[in-house]
């Protein structure tokens, strides 16, 4: 089934590296496109989802604007702590300094306070294309992989600033 609004079974953002209070990354998961997390900083930015219990997801729709890059990462521990590479294609050695100096990115931590994030050594990234005058709407396919986190690394942008305004999964 595709959950259009996660937050209704209790799947939560628990860390942002942006909150704009007017857009804050609630809006990520109240399955409304009309309501956005916008970011506020530099590249990367990211955002890790909890699901209140281990699940078995075949699909991760992203309905975005201005992402250019984008790393998606699960876990499968009760503690964010350490993410597997699950999706990822293209092909941007760029990249790789993006996410190097993600070790130095000050996060901001909303409501979970124990999260570290592992480097991973293996990747390559999803490429979205850019749009005009509507969202981006990607499908990924992410083969029935369990997972209790999605951490979505975006790794840059068509503009400054980006915007997610919803993520579902298909589970
Ligand atoms: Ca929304």
């Amino acid at each position: 089934m595709i959950n259009t609004a996660l937050s209704s079974f209790g799947a939560q953002v628990v860390l942002a590296t942006s909150s704009d209070e007017n857009h804050p990354p609630e809006n990520i998961l109240d399955g409304k496109t009309e309501t956005f997390w916008l970011s506020t900083g530099m590249f990367p930015q990211e955002f890790i989802i909890r699901f209140p219990d281990n699940m078995k997801v075949s699909l991760i729709s992203v309905h975005s604007f201005n992402v250019k890059h984008l790393r998606i990462e699960k876990n499968t521990l009760e503690e964010a702590d350490k993410f597997q590479v699950m999706a990822e294609k293209g092909k941007n050695p760029q990249s790789a300094q993006g996410l190097h100096s993600l070790n130095n990115l000050k996060l901001h931590k909303i409501r979970l306070s124990e999260i570290q994030l592992t480097r991973l050594h293996e990747f390559c990234v999803l490429e979205f294309e850019q749009t005009e005058n509507s969202l981006q709407t990607n499908d990924i396919s992410v083969d029935g992989s369990h997972a209790t986190h999605l951490r979505f690394l975006i790794i840059s942008g068509y503009d400054h600033f980006v915007s997610v305004h919803k993520v579902s999964v298909e589970a």
